[in-house]
Protein backbone atom coordinates (compact mmCIF):
# COMPACT_ATOMS: atom_id res chain seq x y z
CA UNK A 1 0.00 0.00 0.00
CA UNK A 2 2.63 2.40 0.94
CA UNK A 3 3.88 1.49 -2.24
CA UNK A 4 1.56 2.52 -4.30
CA UNK A 5 1.08 6.09 -2.54
CA UNK A 6 4.85 6.79 -3.11
CA UNK A 7 4.25 5.76 -6.79
CA UNK A 8 1.04 8.15 -6.62
CA UNK A 9 3.19 10.99 -5.33
CA UNK A 10 6.07 10.40 -7.70
CA UNK A 11 3.99 10.13 -10.58
CA UNK A 12 2.40 13.58 -9.46
CA UNK A 13 5.53 15.21 -8.91
CA UNK A 14 6.92 14.42 -12.50
CA UNK A 15 3.71 15.32 -13.76
CA UNK A 16 3.97 18.43 -12.64
CA UNK A 17 7.13 19.32 -13.64
CA UNK A 18 6.32 18.70 -16.98
CA UNK A 19 3.43 20.74 -17.16
CA UNK A 20 5.41 23.45 -15.92
CA UNK A 21 7.94 22.62 -18.32
CA UNK A 22 5.30 23.25 -20.81
CA UNK A 23 4.11 26.56 -19.49
CA UNK A 24 7.23 28.26 -18.95
CA UNK A 25 8.94 27.85 -22.93
CA UNK A 26 12.20 29.16 -23.47
CA UNK A 27 10.91 31.40 -25.59
CA UNK A 28 12.36 35.24 -26.66
CA UNK A 29 9.82 37.49 -25.38
CA UNK A 30 11.39 40.82 -25.00
CA UNK A 31 8.40 42.81 -23.59
CA UNK A 32 7.56 41.52 -20.57
CA UNK A 33 4.77 44.12 -20.35
CA UNK A 34 2.83 42.50 -22.62
CA UNK A 35 -0.94 43.05 -21.75
CA UNK A 36 -2.55 39.60 -21.80
CA UNK A 37 -5.68 40.06 -22.66
CA UNK A 38 -8.05 40.37 -19.81
CA UNK A 39 -10.13 36.97 -19.13
CA UNK A 40 -12.09 37.97 -16.60
CA UNK A 41 -15.80 37.72 -18.38
CA UNK A 42 -16.48 33.85 -18.93
CA UNK A 43 -19.66 34.04 -20.58
CA UNK A 44 -22.12 32.10 -18.73
CA UNK A 45 -22.77 28.71 -20.69
CA UNK A 46 -21.75 30.70 -23.66
CA UNK A 47 -19.91 29.07 -26.54
CA UNK A 48 -18.23 30.81 -28.79
CA UNK A 49 -20.98 31.65 -32.27
CA UNK A 50 -20.15 28.58 -34.87
CA UNK A 51 -18.35 30.24 -37.51
CA UNK A 52 -20.88 30.95 -40.55
CA UNK A 53 -21.93 28.30 -42.36
CA UNK A 54 -23.78 27.53 -45.49
CA UNK A 55 -26.60 26.01 -44.15
CA UNK A 56 -29.25 27.41 -43.03
CA UNK A 57 -30.74 27.04 -39.61
CA UNK A 58 -34.41 26.13 -38.27
CA UNK A 59 -34.51 25.75 -34.58
CA UNK A 60 -37.46 24.14 -32.70
CA UNK A 61 -38.12 24.09 -29.59
CA UNK A 62 -40.37 21.86 -27.73
CA UNK A 63 -42.02 21.83 -23.89
CA UNK A 64 -44.73 19.36 -22.64
CA UNK A 65 -46.52 19.21 -24.51
CA UNK A 66 -45.99 21.72 -27.62
CA UNK A 67 -43.77 22.95 -30.02
CA UNK A 68 -42.70 26.92 -29.90
CA UNK A 69 -44.35 27.60 -33.02
CA UNK A 70 -47.26 26.48 -35.12
CA UNK A 71 -45.46 26.70 -38.17
CA UNK A 72 -42.19 26.97 -39.25
CA UNK A 73 -41.14 27.98 -42.69
CA UNK A 74 -38.37 27.71 -45.13
CA UNK A 75 -37.18 27.92 -48.32
CA UNK A 76 -37.81 24.96 -50.82
CA UNK A 77 -34.49 23.83 -52.49
CA UNK A 78 -32.26 24.90 -49.15
CA UNK A 79 -30.63 23.22 -46.53
CA UNK A 80 -30.99 23.80 -43.27
CA UNK A 81 -29.56 22.57 -39.88
CA UNK A 82 -32.57 21.30 -37.85
CA UNK A 83 -32.54 21.55 -34.34
CA UNK A 84 -34.93 20.06 -31.73
CA UNK A 85 -34.13 21.63 -28.09
CA UNK A 86 -36.26 20.19 -25.74
CA UNK A 87 -36.15 22.38 -22.38
CA UNK A 88 -39.21 20.86 -20.85
CA UNK A 89 -39.05 16.63 -21.34
CA UNK A 90 -38.00 14.43 -23.76
CA UNK A 91 -39.10 15.10 -27.32
CA UNK A 92 -38.31 14.34 -30.80
CA UNK A 93 -40.01 14.32 -34.23
CA UNK A 94 -41.32 13.26 -37.42
CA UNK A 95 -41.97 14.68 -40.42
CA UNK A 96 -45.35 13.04 -42.60
CA UNK A 97 -44.46 13.25 -46.00
CA UNK A 98 -40.31 13.93 -45.28
CA UNK A 99 -37.49 12.05 -44.26
CA UNK A 100 -37.13 14.14 -41.51
CA UNK A 101 -36.86 12.74 -37.83
CA UNK A 102 -34.77 14.72 -35.14
CA UNK A 103 -34.40 13.78 -32.02
CA UNK A 104 -34.40 15.44 -28.47
CA UNK A 105 -31.71 18.13 -28.19
CA UNK A 106 -30.60 16.62 -32.21
CA UNK A 107 -29.49 19.04 -35.09
CA UNK A 108 -30.24 17.44 -38.31
CA UNK A 109 -29.04 18.79 -41.76
CA UNK A 110 -31.75 18.66 -44.07
CA UNK A 111 -32.61 19.56 -47.81
CA UNK A 112 -36.00 20.71 -48.42
CA UNK A 113 -36.82 19.86 -52.07
CA UNK A 114 -40.64 20.26 -52.42
CA UNK A 115 -43.05 23.51 -51.62
CA UNK A 116 -45.80 22.45 -49.83
CA UNK A 117 -46.86 22.23 -45.86
CA UNK A 118 -45.83 18.90 -43.68
CA UNK A 119 -46.94 18.01 -40.51
CA UNK A 120 -44.44 17.59 -37.64
CA UNK A 121 -45.56 15.38 -34.57
CA UNK A 122 -43.81 14.23 -31.49
CA UNK A 123 -42.37 10.67 -31.55
CA UNK A 124 -41.33 10.55 -28.07
CA UNK A 125 -44.38 8.75 -25.78
CA UNK A 126 -43.82 12.06 -23.13
CA UNK A 127 -47.06 11.74 -21.49
CA UNK A 128 -50.36 13.49 -21.10
CA UNK A 129 -50.12 15.58 -24.38
CA UNK A 130 -47.97 13.23 -26.88
CA UNK A 131 -51.30 12.36 -29.16
CA UNK A 132 -51.22 16.34 -30.15
CA UNK A 133 -47.69 17.34 -29.78
CA UNK A 134 -47.84 18.19 -33.45
CA UNK A 135 -46.70 21.54 -35.93
CA UNK A 136 -46.50 22.40 -39.21
CA UNK A 137 -43.35 22.41 -41.70
CA UNK A 138 -44.61 25.35 -44.23
CA UNK A 139 -41.96 24.88 -47.36
CA UNK A 140 -41.74 27.84 -49.44
CA UNK A 141 -41.33 27.60 -53.28
CU1 LIG B 1 -44.32 13.13 -27.37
Amino acid sequence: MKKLIVALMAFTVVFTIAACAKENKPGSSPSPSASAPATTSPSPGGAPAAPASAAKELKITATNWKFDQAEYKVKAGETYKVTLSSTEGAHGFQTTGLNLNVGTNKTVEYKFEKAGTYEIQCNVPCGNGHMTMKAKIVVEA
